[in-house]
Parts: structure tokens; sequence; C-alpha cells
């Protein structure tokens, strides 16, 4: 992309109603717009990013055996009211009428929805185990929608529920689930802490919430700061092992960490002192096994191989996709601006025109656009008739990792400057070998090319 010709509406000054550094930086780097309180449009940049998590979001899901599909944003009251929780749900949950007088609501989750479309269709144990999952737009009418987006009203939401015979194999559910998350999180340059929680209006009391430690979290979080050495790294995962996705659960949740709801004085005290702590984190996700809930009450019954008719075991799955650009901001900015991780990036690498206009330099940022696409990458490439002051402070706002700069004094000697914007280290290179570096770094990202 050139800048020249991409929509990129940078704010110079710091948005007043910005109180915090990620909603400050995705407003100063023209990445939303507030349209009312808690509901954005996502302008290119910002919407580049949403579609990057989007991505790795679908692909670790199906990687774990979990089956794409799309449900709408608007849903008949008609089954909340066999479940019984359009009362139950509160406020919170956006009521509508349509012309005729019927009610209806904007989806705030989708247990019913689904637990629906499963009781029509599916009505044997031979077609379990089955997880569905869409990724849509969901409306919560938050009573303090805050934080840009990640306390919206509207909000971009993975959403996935499985159905499975018996407990047993709902709770493998649960596990596979806890594996695809820990790796969805690591591709996006994240660490999110599974810790016990709360199972709130979904119910259920076995859940986890995925956490990013932050500052600015809006939820306490009390754990074993071992917790914070685990990673999943790139090992091999079999997710029809029940015993290796037991392993993983183990492994990751054997450690105190629980948020404020369900935490425990006397547990926690048990934890050697100079490992505990208490600090606050961004709810990423969270996972949980309800059981029968919602197809008892919905009739949602599968016949078993002794021909016996039961309910089905469910459990339901979430990915807060939006407000991950907050949390992975919160992680990675410093005073300058963002610092996108690779697995994100919206463009792999920036590249700066010292002066345009030149006909070397010009002629030397043309071909490094060509090599770096031809690699199936996507340099932005600065060509705009700007200050070098002013090109630099835009690219360190928005954050690309890496940035090309090329000037008529480096090409004399044949090499332009290739910068990282983490180390903010630089080093002189031959145009080829910052282009091979370049291709060599995103190699070991699974990053597509975006929107
Ligand atoms: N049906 C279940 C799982 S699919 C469910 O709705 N779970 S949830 O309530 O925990 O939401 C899933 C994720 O959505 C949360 O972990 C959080 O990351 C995100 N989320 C929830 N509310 C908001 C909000 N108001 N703004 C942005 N993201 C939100």
């Amino acid at each position: 992309m050139r800048l020249s010709r991409y929509f990129l509406p940078v704010l110079k000054e710091n948005p007043s109603e910005a109180q915090i550094v990620s909603h400050r930086y995705m407003l100063r780097a023209g990445m939303i717009k507030q349209s009312a309180a808690g509901i954005y449009s996502w302008l290119p940049l910002g919407f580049k990013v949403l579609k990057k998590i989007e991505t790795i979001v679908h692909e670790e899901q199906m990687r774990a055996g979990h089956i794409p599909m799309l449900m709408p944003t608007l849903q008949s009251a008609d089954l909340w009211k066999e479940s019984g929780r359009y009362d139950d749900y509160g406020q919170e949950m956006l009521r509508i009428s349509d012309r005729h007088g019927r009610d209806m609501l904007y989806g705030p989750t989708n247990e019913e929805l689904i637990t629906d479309i499963f009781r029509s269709h599916v009505g044997s144990y031979k077609d379990l185990p089955l997880t569905l999952y869409h990724i849509q737009w969901k409306f919560r009418d938050e009573i303090r929608p805050r934080f840009g987006v990640m306390r919206g009203r509207e909000f971009y939401m993975k959403d996935g529920y499985n159905f499975d015979l018996t407990k047993e194999d709902a709770l493998h559910a649960y596990n596979r689930h806890l594996v695809s998350y820990l790796r969805s999180y690591e591709r996006m340059g994240l660490q999110a802490i599974p810790m016990r929680a709360d199972g709130g209006p979904i119910g259920g009391d076995y859940t986890h919430e995925f956490l990013v430690l932050a500052e600015t979290g809006e939820s306490e979080v009390f754990y074993d700061s071992a917790v914070t050495d685990l990673t999943f790294g790139d090992r091999a995962i079999d997710y029809d092992s029940v015993e290796q996705c037991q392993g993983v659960l183990e492994e990751f949740t054997s450690k105190y960490a629980r948020t404020d709801e369900t935490h425990d004085e006397a547990l926690f005290n048990e934890v050697p002192e100079e490992r505990r702590r208490v600090a606050r984190g961004i709810e990423v996700g969270q996972i949980f096994y309800f059981g029968t809930k919602y197809s008892e009450a919905l009739g949602a019954n599968v016949q078993g191989p002794d021909g016996k008719q039961s309910p089905v075991h469910m459990g339901s799955h979430g990915i807060g996709v939006s407000r991950l650009l907050g949390a992975i901001i919160e992680a990675s900015h410093d005073d300058k601006g963002i610092i996108w991780p690779e697995g994100v990036t919206p463009f792999h690498c920036g590249i700066v025109n010292l002066k345009q206009g030149d006909a070397e330099a010009d002629a030397a940022c043309e071909s490094l656009y060509e090599a770096l696409t031809a690699a199936g990458l996507e340099p932005l490439y600065d060509d705009r008739k700007e200050r070098a002051g002013g090109k630099f402070a835009t690219m360190d706002l928005i954050g690309l990792p890496w940035r090309i700069t090329v000037g008529p004094r480096g090409l004399k000697n044949g090499v332009v400057e290739l910068t990282s914007r983490r180390s903010g280290e630089s080093e002189e290179l031959s145009p080829e070998a910052a282009v091979q570096k370049i291709v060599e770094i995103y190699a070991n990202h699974q990053t597509g090319r975006g929107f």
C-alpha cells in the first residue's frame, strides 16, 4: 500500500475522551471512530488488524476440529423466553420490536440459537462430538461502555459451542478449547493466563477466563507468579488425544490463578509468599462447561448407544476478538505509539522515503516495494512529500514492527537502514539483504495477506 493512496486519518492531538493508552493510540492512529457510546466504525488500519486477529482465531479453531458457521446478529425473543433467559439477562440485552410487534433482540451471545439448530438437526450420539462456532458482532448494553473497544456495546466475538454425549466428552471439548486458545493468543504475541472464574449469566460452575496482565485491566486477579513462566510454544498436539489435552489443562491450571469472584484467601496463602501476586488483567476469553442447562430447557436430546434419550452436554467458549486489539496495544507500546507483534501487524514493514522526488530514492523504494510484495508480504510505503520527522512519527505511532529507511546518502554507499520498532536498533544493509531479512522474520509467523 502506498500511503498517499491510503486512508489513514492520523490525529496529532491526544483525544480528551481516551483514558487509557490503547484507546488513545487507536484513535490517534486512525483505526476507529466512535459512532455512538461503545459503538465504533473500523477504519482501514483498525479493520486490517481486526481481520488478522480473526484469521488467527479461525485457523486455530479449525485446527482443533471445530466447525465455522455464521448466525445472525438479530434473534427472535421466543427462544430466550423458552430458556428462561429473556427475563434473567436484564438490561444488558438490547430488545427491539419489529413492525409486526414481534419481540426481537440483538444477540449478546448465542446459546439458545445454536441449541435450537442442534435440536432441529441432530438426534443421535452417532453425530457427536460436534463443536460449531462463529465470529459475529454482539451487543451488550453495558451501563458504562469505556476504554474504546475494550468495553464496547457492540463488539466482535468468537463464540463456540460443543455438543457431547457425556460429561467426560464435554470436558475433553473444554480442554481442546483451552489448548486452542493458548495457541491463538501466543500467535498474537500475547500471554493470556487461564484463571478460575465465575459463570455469570452464561452459567455453569466450571469456567476459566483468559487474562492478559495489564495495569489498566478491569479484573482484579490473584496468582502464583510461576504461571507466568508457562508457554505453549510450537509443541505438537493431537486434539483427539484426551490425555494430551488434559495434560495441557493440568499444566496450565494447577498453579493458583483466580479472578476476584472465585478468589480463596486460604488457598492463596499456601502459595510461597514471594510468588504471590495481586494484579489487574484484561479478560480476552472465557470457556465454560455448563452441562445440560440449555439442552434441558430447550429439549435438545440425543439417543445414546443404549437407545435411551438424554439431554446433550454442552459448553460455550468465547474470545473477545475486537477487545484483543486493545489488549495487545496495552501489552505492547511505548510513548511514541503502538508496537505490533509480527503475528497481527497491519503491514509487515514500513518503507520511508527520506527524499520523495529524488529519482534514485524513489526508484529504490519502488523496487523494495516490489520485492517485498513479490515475497507475499505487505509493505506500507510512505511516499508522501512530507518531512522525514513527520514520516517517522507516523510510522512509530502506527507501530509496524520493521521499517526500511531510504535516503540519497545511504544509497550512495549502496545501503538502506532497517530499524526494529521494538528495540529501536538500526542496521545498514543492502536493499536485497534488508528484504531477505524481513522475509526470514515473517517465515516464522503464519501471517496471511490482510484486507
Ligand atoms: N457465550 C459465552 C462464550 S461463547 C460468552 O458470551 N462468554 S463471555 O461473556 O465471557 O464473552 C466472551 C468474551 O467476549 C469475553 O471474554 C470478552 O473478551 C469479550 N467481551 C465480553 N463483553 C465485552 C464487551 N462489552 N466489549 C468487548 N468485549 C467483550
